[in-house]
């Protein structure tokens, strides 16, 4: 070999360093990441049965898969080691070897079979939602999802006599099995609360099912994990689950509908309200909210927004974020009081709801400005002058400040 040949080979064992020490780095990086404390999303720490369930299926296709991979990888180095190009002569060549092919389809389709069979196992379970007393429809849309509780008998039970309708956070009985009948007015999403449940595609035109249920009260996070276009990575979802006094009182304020202010009230809340109908509801509805001659005020979004709706902001107050769940409505020292409760706590810290010391009223004050530099939304009106998304509306501060004072009263 020539000394222009031995630098090629040490070049090249330089390279093969570099690359294999950066691949541990980043490995290991990664692999650190993963073991953060605090990953409310992580996939390996169900609380509910659902969620469970599908933990119980992915810990021993993990621990197979790995067993496999790593004597796959074992097979290879002894390969690459063995039989490395020393010089020697080209081994005799054959073609076949019946007994080694058979065996080795055999033990890949006997460990397929059985995941197979566990898989399809689970999939039959977790299909199964005769047992599910109580009924929400998800619906998902650019971006942020609408839940709203019918009357069934079911949610009778539960003291829906009216329904409810709310965004971004489901709020659920613990204990209970509740099931999602999910669909989309646009694109196709999907939702997944990686504690409760697994993904399921919420598709525009069909209705899917899946279940949930949390064994404690507890506040539990998700995001849609279908790419939904401009503010997919905004379009984010909490479940809350609550002992059943307390959803009971949760059900109970969610069916008030909101404080009505006479045309001559000349208070900051009534002006606020005035602003708000102004302004607001030709796309929100504050259910309860009259017009000048006494007769409801009825949002319509559908003739304004592609989707066909937007938010009821009738308790907008009881939730903790808004718009996808993208920002906070209490601030930092709120935020921390809610995501750090005790299973025990929890319902009471939740049902206070965002009091004006807890009001993240800069994070509110910002949106009304102009929402859409706050989270990014189609601004442009399509062909038909709809849009994807709440707009600038080019409030004054007076106008922003008496709206915002109104908001609070949506508790
Ligand atoms: C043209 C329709 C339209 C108008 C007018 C409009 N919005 Fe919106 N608004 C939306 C849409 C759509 C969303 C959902 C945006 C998202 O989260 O992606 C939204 C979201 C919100 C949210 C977050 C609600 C939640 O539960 O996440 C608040 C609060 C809000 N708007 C307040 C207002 C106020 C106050 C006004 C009047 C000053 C107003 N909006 C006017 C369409 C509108
Ligand atoms: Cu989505």
């Amino acid at each position: 070999m020539t000394v222009h040949g031995d630098s090629r080979a040490s070049a090249f064992r330089r390279t093969w360093r570099k690359v294999a020490a950066s691949t541990a780095v980043l490995g290991t990086g990664l692999f650190l990441a993963s073991c953060a404390k605090d990953s409310p999303q992580d996939t390996w720490k169900p609380k509910g049965d659902a969620a469970r369930k599908i933990d119980n299926l992915q810990r021993p296709v993990f621990l197979v898969a790995g067993i496999v991979g790593v004597l796959v990888c074992i097979a290879v180095a002894y390969a690459i080691a063995r039989f490395r190009d020393k010089g020697q002569p080209i081994p005799k060549q054959s073609h076949g070897k019946p007994a080694l092919e058979i065996v080795l389809t055999i033990i890949p389709f006997i460990i397929l079979a059985t995941i197979g069979a566990f898989t399809a196992r689970t999939i039959v379970q977790l299909a199964d939602t005769k047992g599910c007393e109580m009924t929400v429809n998800v619906t998902g849309q650019q971006w942020w999802w609408e839940y709203d509780y019918p009357v069934t008998e079911g949610n009778q039970k539960y003291g829906i006599t009216k329904p409810i309708v709310t965004s971004g956070e489901l709020v659920i009985p613990a204990g209970t099995c509740v099931l999602l009948r999910e669909t989309s007015r646009d694109v196709i999403h999907s939702y997944w609360i990686p504690a409760l449940n697994g993904k399921k595609d919420a598709v525009p035109g069909r209705v899917h099912e899946n279940k949930l249920e949390a064994d404690k009260p507890g506040y539990f996070a998700g995001q849609c994990t279908e790419f939904c276009g401009l503010s997919h990575a905004n379009m984010r979802q909490w479940a809350i689950a609550l002992s059943e006094a307390d959803f009971a009182k949760w059900v109970e304020n969610q069916q008030k509908t909101a404080t009505v202010y006479a045309e001559t009230d000349e208070s900051p809340e009534a002006v606020g309200y005035r602003a708000f109908r102004q302004n607001c509801s030709r796309c929100h509805q504050v259910n309860g909210m009259q017009n000048a001659d006494g007769t409801p005020t009825i949002a319509a979004p559908e003739n304004n927004i592609v989707a066909g709706s937007a938010p009821n902001l009738t308790h907008l107050m009881t939730r903790s974020r808004f718009a996808g769940e993208t920002f906070p409505l209490l601030n930092e020292e709120c935020t921390d009081r809610l995501t750090k409760a005790a299973s025990d706590q929890l319902g009471a810290v939740y049902l206070e709801g965002v009091t004006s010391s807890c009001l993240n009223r800069a994070q509110l004050e910002a949106w009304l400005r102009n929402a859409p530099e706050e989270k990014p939304m189609y601004v442009k009106p399509d062909a038909k002058g709809l849009l994807r998304g709440m707009p600038n509306l080019g409030l004054s501060e007076a106008q922003i400040d008496s709206i915002v004072t109104y908001l609070q009263t949506l508790k």
